[in-house]
């Protein structure tokens, strides 16, 4: 078995036990992994204890190798850690007690029509998850606007991936995370990781970055902390939280000045230089320097690398996406890449790292606010015309764009009255969280569906047991745009539906018998059909196609028929004879430098930033019920440098709390010296006490909605 091994999971064979039993009892089913984007390939058998994982070496993005979340996903099958029936709270004891499916359905379908008739369509709310497959996003997408009649749907993407994907939009007229392989990134000259701890969220993936000093490349990281991934780089940045636009800027003022910049492919591939050429030169490195406290010298050497190189990329996370300014700041390592003549040039380009098992997917079909499937705007008539030809529906029946993630959750208990959640946990993971759960509470009625009682589902009204990854079909697509097929390969404890079959028996009771088939492949189908002549073409896609070359998925566009003699390959390369914009040529954006929503002041002196560690997930909904995870990571704390932690007086250990003006938790300090001394870090995994978004600050980025997660101003006082 060749699993990862890090010093917080140590390699061994999978023995995570499920009681599930396989669907085919012989060999391994080759299936996904539940979690994050890179959608590692692995195997599912029956072995003495249960459902066990085995190795996959013939999926190529991780080879084999699979995280400790990975190998112990099948943990999360066990009917001792999950829901198995639906809940329905008790007019009488106000508790959730169990019910059959048919109450269940009747009371959700019941309060979102009461919802309907007293305060209209648009008091209904849907939200979705990431973690979705592509039918479910595109089934809850269609529900809301066919069956509810809303515009208010969105989903936690919003919180992921949205200013990479609004920045690549902006200047490449499409928005694939990574416009290449990820083997490619092993054979760049020069690769600048901005805010991506990698090696402890996608560890398989951290044998690119090996390859990549072994071929001779130079690997630049850009964090404030000195994380695992950091540790690997041949130059390590540390700036300021919130600094990564000026950063970026000062690195292209250098190239600048240096003569390093492409004019060939400036006046061939690309418009907008001047202007933004003009707002990069008043970012002086000394000024530069101010802002990010990354020294002039480093500016000097990383400019110079990355310009020199003949191959070069930049790849950014959630370090620089996740601020009030985030469009802009990706926006300007993407000028970076263009006047130096990078994207849509050979093992070169900027690419996002996404986040989400089916992030990708899940921002393409219609469960975005403002978006149709096939990544098409809701706002252009020739696409609502389009999909509501496929859906069967008046164009004008569709309703408009409605509000982002965050600002949908503020408008709970306002004019939003009602709401259903698939796939995400908010209480947990929205900014500003304690006014989000109080929101929450103040529904009329909220129906979840989850499956594990999550901090979110604890305050629903109905609360409806769904079937997880193993023990379904359906298509994901991961960060490299690489379209896949998960494959059931248990079957699901009786009790539990579908997220389907949940969409159809709630769609049939609001009186749409047809159009939400529960046959994942019959909705694959169909969103074929309505992704076709989109951004996101699945045309040329089928089921069939899918389980070929070993499963190694077919990467979109992939337009015209899935058979025959001319069925278009995929498209593993974007960009390489012309940019999706209508002239073909990539803009530059000009954009400038500006403080974050919050900076720290007297009375709050101290950037909090937020982020993950490797034994945990997202919300923790799943991992937290994993033992050997909880092992591992088990539970908050914040990183805090020994300097600040001398002047507190708190030692390693010891319990501090944590104040900014949103709210207060109590955790133990860590103290090391891998993080600025300006700068304390907290994960956002554990609800309760420790609760790092009860402190986080919800500025949103003007054009992608992003919430502020990465920066905010705190103090740290004696718990
Ligand atoms: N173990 C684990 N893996 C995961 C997940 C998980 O929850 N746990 N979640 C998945 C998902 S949905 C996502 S989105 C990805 C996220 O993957 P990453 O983006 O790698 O994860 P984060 O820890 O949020 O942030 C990465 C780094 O950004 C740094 N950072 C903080 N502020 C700044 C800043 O202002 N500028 C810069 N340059 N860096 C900054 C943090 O110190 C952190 O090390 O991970 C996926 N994989
Ligand atoms: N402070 C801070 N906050 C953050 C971030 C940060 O870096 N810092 N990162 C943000 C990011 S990038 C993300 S992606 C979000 C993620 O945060 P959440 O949206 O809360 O993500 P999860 O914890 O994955 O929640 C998924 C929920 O859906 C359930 N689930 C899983 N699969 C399915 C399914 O197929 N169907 C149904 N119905 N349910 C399912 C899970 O059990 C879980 O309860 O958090 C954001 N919040
Ligand atoms: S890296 Fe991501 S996809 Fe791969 S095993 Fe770990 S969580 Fe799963
Ligand atoms: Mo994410």
């Amino acid at each position: 078995m060749h699993f990862m091994a890090t010093s917080e999971q140590a390699a061994r064979p999978a023995a995570a036990s499920g009681p599930g039993t396989l669907a085919s009892d012989t060999a391994a089913t080759p299936t996904h992994c539940p979690y994050c984007a890179l959608q590692c390939g692995m195997g599912l058998v029956r072995g003495p204890g249960g459902v066990e994982v085995v190795e996959r070496p013939a999926f190529p993005v991780n080879g084999g190798a699979l995280c400790g979340k990975g190998r112990t996903a099948p943990a999360v099958l066990s009917s001792r850690v999950r829901l198995t029936g639906p809940l329905v709270r008790s007019a009488v004891s106000g508790e959730l007690e169990p019910a059959g499916w048919d109450e269940a359905l009747d009371r959700v379908a019941d309060g979102l029509a009461r919802t309907r008739a007293a305060y209209g369509a648009d008091a209904c709310g849907v939200f979705g998850g990431g973690g979705l497959t592509n039918e479910k996003a595109y089934t809850l997408g269609k529900f809301a606007r066919v069956v509810l009649g809303t515009s208010q749907i969105d989903y936690n993407g919003r919180f992921c991936m949205s200013s990479a994907a609004a920045a690549g939009t902006r200047a490449f007229g499409l928005d694939r995370g990574l416009p290449f392989p990820l083997a490619d990134v092993a054979r760049t000259g020069c690769l600048i990781l901005v805010g991506s701890n990698l090696a402890e969220t996608m560890p398989p993936a951290l044998r690119y970055l090996t390859e990549l000093k072994e071929n001779g490349g130079t690997l630049i990281v850009v964090d404030p902390r000195r994380t695992r991934t950091a540790e690997q780089a041949d130059l390590h940045l540390a700036p300021r939280p919130g600094t990564d636009l000026a950063l970026a800027l000062g690195l292209l003022h250098l190239v600048v000045a240096e003569g390093g910049t492409d004019e060939a492919y400036i006046r061939e591939r690309t418009t907008g230089w001047e202007e933004a050429r003009a707002a990069v030169m008043a970012h002086w490195p000394e000024y530069v320097e101010r802002i990010t406290g990354v020294p002039v010298p480093q500016l000097r050497d990383v400019a110079r690398r990355f310009a020199a190189a003949e191959h070069a990329m930049v790849l950014t996370a959630r370090g620089p996406e996740q601020q009030a300014k985030g469009t802009d700041t990706v926006g300007a390592w993407i000028n970076l890449c263009l006047a130096t003549g990078r994207p849509g040039r050979p093992l070169s380009g900027y690419g996002c790292l996404t986040g989400q098992g089916n992030g990708q997917g899940g921002r393409e079909h219609g469960q975005k606010a403002d978006q149709l499937p096939g990544y098409r705007k809701l706002t252009d008539p020739a696409a609502r015309a389009h999909v509501a030809g496929v859906w069967g529906v008046d164009p004008d029946s569709l309703p408009g764009p409605g509000r982002s993630a965050y600002e949908l959750l503020d408008a709970l208990g306002g004019d939003v009255k009602s709401l259903l959640l698939m796939g995400s946990n908010p209480v947990v993971s929205a900014p500003r969280a304690a006014h989000v759960e109080e929101r929450i509470r103040s529904l009329d009625f909220l129906a979840v569906a989850d499956v594990v009682l999550s901090e979110t589902a604890q305050l629903a009204d109905v609360v409806l047991p769904v079937t997880q990854w193993a023990e379904e079909t359906g298509t994901v697509t991961n960060l490299e745009g690489r379209v896949l097929l998960r494959r059931r390969a248990v079957d699901p404890p009786d009790g539990v539906r579908t997220d389907l079959e949940v969409l159809h028996g709630l769609a049939s009771r609001l009186g749409h018998g047809k159009g939400f088939p529960v046959d994942p492949e019959e909705v694959f189908e169909e969103l074929r059909r309505a992704s076709a002549g989109g951004v996101a073409d699945y045309s040329g896609i089928s089921y069939g196609r899918l389980v070929e070359d070993e499963g190694a998925g077919v990467f979109w566009p992939c337009p015209g028929a899935p058979d025959g003699e001319g069925a278009h390959a995929g498209t593993p390369r974007l960009f390489l004879e012309r940019f999706a914009t209508e002239d073909g040529l990539a803009r530059f954006v000009p954009v400038v430098h500006r403080d974050s929503a919050e900076e720290p002041d007297g009375e709050y002196p101290v950037v909090l930033t937020t982020g993950r560690v490797l034994a945990q997930y997202q919300s923790g909904a799943q991992t937290r019920r994993v033992d050997e995870l909880n092992a591992a990571a088990p539970g908050p704390f914040v990183e805090v440098h020994p300097r600040l932690a001398a002047r507190l007086r708190v030692a390693d250990g010891e319990t501090v709390a944590v104040v900014s003006r949103r709210g207060r938790v109590v955790v133990p300090a860590r103290v090391t010296p891998g993080i600025r001394p300006d700068t304390v870090f907290m994960p956002f995994h554990w609800p309760g006490e420790g609760r790092a978004n009860t402190l986080t600050h919800p500025a949103l980025d003007p054009v992608s909605r992003m919430p502020e997660f990465k920066v905010c101003a705190v103090r740290l006082e004696p718990a």
